[in-house]
């Protein structure tokens, strides 16, 4: 099983996201991990990435596809993998496109977190990360709202995505997930 968790910052996908592959043993990957373990080794990418990522922007795409590119590359993917965070914008769904026609590995399903957005103001604020603080809230909302949402028709235009209702405790959203994965096969 390969697939993507889709949906507003702070709409969940880093929480339910280790809870899923924990249940279903897939390799996780996320664009925000990776981009945070840059700025943490303080490489070139990083020191570049900081400064766009604390400002609520996305990193160009041309540096996230190259991640991962990269990172799909590597054996732990076999048994299926998760992408979280990414694609964030058409041109990246198009090349996760071609990349995964190329590695002959299709995405089984797109998991989309449903969330609002004054809930995702109130989580993120009480959260603390170094770039939850109300105006980079605002930007990263706006920056979703113009380059991440119209992948939510991208996918389902491929028949692709299944809508999780997002908001509510962690174990029930968790049990709607799972069945969405259980359905996929
Ligand atoms: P990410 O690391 O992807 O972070 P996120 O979207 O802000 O959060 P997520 O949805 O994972 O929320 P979480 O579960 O943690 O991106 C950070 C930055 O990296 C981006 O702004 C961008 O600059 C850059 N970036 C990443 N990917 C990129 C890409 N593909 N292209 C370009 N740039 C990229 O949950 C948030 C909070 O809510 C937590 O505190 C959690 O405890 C709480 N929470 C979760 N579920 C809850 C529930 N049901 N009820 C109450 N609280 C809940």
């Amino acid at each position: 099983m390969n697939i993507v968790l889709l949906g507003a910052p702070g709409s969940g996908k880093g929480t339910q996201g280790e809870k899923i592959v924990a249940k279903f043993g897939l390799c996780h990957i996320s664009t925000g991990d990776l981009l945070r373990g840059e700025v943490a080794a303080g490489t070139p990418l990083g020191l570049e990435a900081k400064k766009i990522m604390d400002a609520g922007d996305l990193v160009s795409d041309e540096i996230v596809l190259g991640m991962v590119r990269g990172r799909l590359s590597k054996p732990d993917v076999e048994p299926g993998f998760m992408l979280d965070g990414f694609p964030r914008t058409l041109a990246q769904a198009q090349g996760l496109d071609e990349l995964l026609d190329s590695l002959e590995k299709p995405l089984s399903g797109v998991l989309f977190f449903d969330v609002d957005y004054k809930e995702i103001m109130t989580r993120l604020l009480a959260r603390k990360r170094a770039d939850d603080n109300e105006e980079t809230i605002r930007t990263r909302l706006d920056v979703y709202e113009t380059q991440t949402a119209p992948l939510i028709a991208h996918y389902r235009d491929q028949g692709k995505l299944r809508q999780v209702e997002g908001v509510g405790d962690l174990d029930e959203i968790f049990a709607r997930i799972t069945a969405e994965l259980a359905d996929l096969g």
